[in-house]
């Protein structure tokens, strides 16, 4: 081995030996460093709101059907929903229109009271064109319903 060559190998091992030793130097100074700060006299911060737990996923979520009024009648005929659904019913035709339970023009049928005619089935008011009208039924049974302002339009809603 010349002496060239030589020197050039230790100059390799000093600058390896002196790249290893720094990177462990390195290491060891990167440890998690302890904060000594003097204790701070402001009250600790208030701890955030512990958020409310959520609900069951078992729960049935509420669904809404829709039914559409063309001016001649309601569509589906028929739609089932389970208790505590709602029906919208939207309106698609020209003029107004107004779901109320059977039958007309008393609306008793649905079993409630409280609405404007004879149940609370009732939108108890036109419905412009484009608008729609939502109700929730809760009580199990086959309720038919009807235009108010065109009773040969009508429908049913079967509860489960
Ligand atoms: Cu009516």
């Amino acid at each position: 081995m010349k002496g060239a060559t030589k020197i050039l190998l230790v100059f390799i091992i000093v600058v390896v030996v002196v790249l290893v030793g720094y990177a462990l130097f390195q290491s060891q100074t990167e440890a998690p460093t302890i904060n000594y700060g003097a204790p701070t006299t402001e009250p600790a911060a208030t701890p955030p709101e512990p958020t409310p737990p959520t609900p069951p996923s078992t729960m049935p979520t509420p669904k809404t059907e829709t039914v559409n009024y063309n001016g001649q009648g309601f569509s589906p005929q028929t739609v089932t929903i389970k208790k505590g659904d709602s029906v919208t019913f939207a309106n698609q035709s020209s003029k107004e229109m107004w779901p109320a339970s059977a039958l007309h023009p008393t609306h008793k049928v649905y079993p409630t009271t409280g609405g404007c005619i004879g149940s609370t089935f009732d939108a108890c008011a036109g419905i412009k064109p484009g608008e729609s009208w939502s109700f929730a039924l809760d009580i199990n049974g086959s309720w038919k319903y009807h235009d108010h302002l065109n009773p040969t339009a009508f429908g049913t809603i079967v509860v489960e």
